[in-house]
């Protein structure tokens, strides 16, 4: 059963960064791009935490363990739209939001302008509410008859919300071009993946939907550029949804908020660290020689340097105005909010 079960996930590289399947079509610096951007979403994710334990930072999810979901971005063009969660913040960055306008969503700022120009949504915190907002922006696509496409991105969590699920119906019967993503990192916060559904995997909805779906190793970019460069090209081409379901490993924290030692068992751990994907493509790139130890520093340096800049820049910003909480999201405020700002506003006097 076990057996089976692995045979249905999709592998390029093995645990070992030996080739196991067919690679992608990508260029030798492509390929060192793509790693580029797992490291810089691994010290990201690292400079983002000890942000938040020195009081500059709010709340932050750390991203440790899924850095192979770059490649949700890399099989996009730049008017394809991509749309996820607060784990999703390196294809959100791949996609092209600057990391100061990243920074900025987590000193209070929502960087609305950056976003639509990289064709992203600001990063949702409500689960699964992302969903239907993708599926839209596949319906907008599909209307102006252009020949783009939308990804959504969903944690295992928010798969048992109805909006993901309503995503899939609507995208399958209407044909959207849409691909819609699972990262399916084995919790939510301290609830496992086995309470979220019966089934052996989450991408067994999609059939009864009418929507082709897939398992792929999350932990392997390659596979996963593969499949999103397949169910891109299908959605581009007028064929319709589907379904990606990545089985990945949050191997920090669910947040800065969080101590996953209170709820997960050790041996998770220990079995998932030797899987790492950072680890996987390094070992590939060197085997290839598309990369040395020398030039992987160099490179670990250089990125520690970009965010380093956008950290000084974004600690030269003022704090951000709390009332701008009530200024995005209606052109002309309802009563409840005009009276929530009013209560604010006393608090502050
Ligand atoms: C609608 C809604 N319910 C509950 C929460 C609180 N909450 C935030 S993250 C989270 C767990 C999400 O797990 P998952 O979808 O697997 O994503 P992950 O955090 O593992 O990437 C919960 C319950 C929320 N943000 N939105
Ligand atoms: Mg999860």
């Amino acid at each position: 059963m076990q057996n089976q079960l692995d045979d249905r996930i999709i592998q390029v590289l093995n645990h070992e960064g030996e080739v196991a399947g067919e690679l992608p079509e990508l260029s030798d610096d492509e390929l060192r791009a793509m790693y580029r951007w797992m490291v810089f979403g691994r010290v990201f994710s690292d400079r983002m935490v000890a942000l938040q334990r020195q009081g500059r930072s709010n709340t932050f999810a750390p991203l440790t363990g899924q850095e192979a979901s770059v490649a949700l971005a890399t099989a996009l063009q730049p008017d394809d739209w991509f749309v996820g969660s607060y784990r999703e913040i390196l294809p959100i960055l791949a996609k092209g939001v600057p990391p100061l306008a990243m920074l900025e969503t987590y000193k209070g700022y929502i960087p609305t302008q950056y976003s639509r120009e990289a064709h992203t949504l600001p990063i949702q915190i409500v689960l699964a509410a992302q969903m239907p907002h993708a599926a839209g922006l596949a319906m907008a696509i599909k209307y102006e008859g252009k020949p783009h496409v939308a990804v959504g991105v969903c944690g295992d969590g928010a798969t048992s919300e109805g909006d993901f699920n309503e995503t899939l119906n609507f995208a399958g019967v209407f044909k959207a071009p849409l691909v819609v993503v699972v990262q399916n990192n084995g919790w939510a916060i301290s609830v496992p993946r086995r309470v979220q559904t019966a089934a052996s995997f989450i991408a067994d909805r999609g059939p009864g939907f009418g929507v082709p779906s897939f398992v792929v190793d999350g932990n392997d970019v390659l596979a996963v550029h593969k499949v999103m460069a397949d169910c891109v090209a299908r959605a581009r081409a007028g064929d319709g949804p589907s379904l990606v379901e990545m089985m990945t490993y949050r191997m920090g924290a669910h947040t800065t908020a969080d101590d996953p030692t209170k709820y997960r068992p050790e041996e998770e751990l220990a079995y998932w660290k030797p899987r790492d994907p950072l680890l996987r493509m390094r070992m590939y790139l060197l085997s290839k020689g598309l990369l040395s130890n020398t030039e992987d520093e160099q490179m670990h340096e250089a990125v520690a340097a970009e965010i380093q800049t956008a950290v000084s820049a974004l600690d030269a910003m003022p704090p951000t105005e709390p009332s701008r909480l009530f200024e995005l999201v209606y052109e002309t405020p309802t009563p409840q909010l005009v009276a929530q700002r009013a209560a604010l506003q006393d608090i502050g006097d």
